[in-house]
């Protein structure tokens, strides 16, 4: 027997006011998060699996935590380069770099710092990269301007760890990464507890320096809490919405919309005549503010239903 139809991914009549709309728009923002790429294996910003369910990465992805211990810091970026290099972009990924391709009106404002928008093809000039990149890496040095794209993982032999720690608690993973530790000399017998595991000590000299000034210590070129978003990013997005004419329609999308400046958008677009789609599993994410009459709130996997939203 055929199995049965489940509900429609998108209730009909949202989908045909939806598509209504879309199809008379003209000038379109999309602000997307972490959810956007959960579907392509990768954890979101706060769902960092493995031995960092342990850590905050709002404390981690701050000045403060490089300062005082660059190379814990600097494990949780490789980390995540890792894991989004290992990862794939997904089909709405690519439905948004089609649909950057056919509007010109058509604008991304992206929060993530995973490369898989543009690995997916999204043109350039209409993908903004609010907070960096986790394949930016720029010197810490005051005198030193160097910054590069880098994509070696790891990005230093020190950093070569067993990344599947996601399953430190079986025991093979656990003999792998205590012998590859132990090989590099650095770590105590690791501890393994829920509570925290124990990540090895890395010696400043064994981290990423400078190859221009030789002396500085390398940073990942992503936007830590606390830190000025990229001047030209916020130059090119306030040329779109200063412009005089309305803003049709912002997607809003796999986001908890609870980081500023970024989420500020959304009340932006709003303020210029924008109706707004959220996309999200959590129907309690919703934008500060809430939903109003005439959005759209089209709750699941981005994966799924954004490549639905623009057929
Ligand atoms: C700044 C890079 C000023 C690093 C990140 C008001 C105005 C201005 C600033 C502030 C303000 N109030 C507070 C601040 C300070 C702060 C801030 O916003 N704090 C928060 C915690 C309240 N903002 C800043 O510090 C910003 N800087 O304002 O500087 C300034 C000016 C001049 C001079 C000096 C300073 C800088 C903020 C940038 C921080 N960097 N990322 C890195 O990645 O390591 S932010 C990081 O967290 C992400 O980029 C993302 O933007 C954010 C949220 O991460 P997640 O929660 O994981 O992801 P997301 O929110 O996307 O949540 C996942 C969502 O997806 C959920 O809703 C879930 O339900 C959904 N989902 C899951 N699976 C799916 C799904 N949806 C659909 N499909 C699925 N399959």
């Amino acid at each position: 027997m055929a199995p049965t139809a489940g509900p429609p991914l998108i209730p009909p009549a949202e989908l045909q006011s939806f598509s209504e709309h879309l199809a008379s728009s003209k000038r379109i923002l999309a602000l997307l998060g972490a959810g956007l790429s959960a579907s392509s294996g990768l954890p979101t910003f706060r769902g960092a699996g493995g031995l960092w369910r342990t850590h905050d990465a709002t404390v981690l992805a701050t000045p403060e935590s490089f300062e005082q211990d660059p190379g814990l810091v600097w494990q949780f970026y490789s980390y995540r380069r890792h894991m989004a290099l290992k990862a794939q972009p997904n089909q709405a990924h690519f439905a948004l770099a089609a649909l950057a391709e056919k509007m010109p009106g058509f604008m991304t404002l992206s929060q993530n710092v995973d490369g898989l928008s543009q690995r997916a093809g999204h043109a350039r000039a209409q993908l903004q990269l609010l907070h960096g990149s986790l394949f930016d890496v720029k010197c810490t040095s005051f005198y030193c301007d160097f910054v590069e794209q880098n994509f070696a993982d790891p990005i230093v032999p020190a950093l070569e760890l067993p990344i599947d720690e996601s399953d430190l608690t079986s025991d093979e993973a656990r003999h792998a990464m205590s012998n590859a530790l132990n090989a590099k000399k650095q770590s105590k017998e690791l501890d393994i507890s829920d509570e925290k595991v124990a990540l090895p000590e890395l010696a400043e000299r064994d981290l990423p320096h400078c190859p221009k000034c030789k002396e500085g210590l390398l940073r990942p070129g992503v936007v830590w809490f606390g830190e000025a978003l990229p001047r030209k990013v916020l130059h090119t997005i306030d040329d779109f919405v200063t412009s005089s004419s309305k803003i049709d329609l912002i997607l809003v999308i796999g986001t908890s919309a609870r980081v500023y400046p970024a989420a500020g958008y959304v009340d932006i677009a709003r303020a210029k005549g924008a109706r707004v789609a959220v996309i999200n599993t959590d129907a309690s994410d919703a934008p500060a503010g809430g939903m109003r009459k005439g959005d759209w709130f089209f709750r699941g996997d981005a994966a799924r239903i954004v490549p639905e939203l623009f057929k």
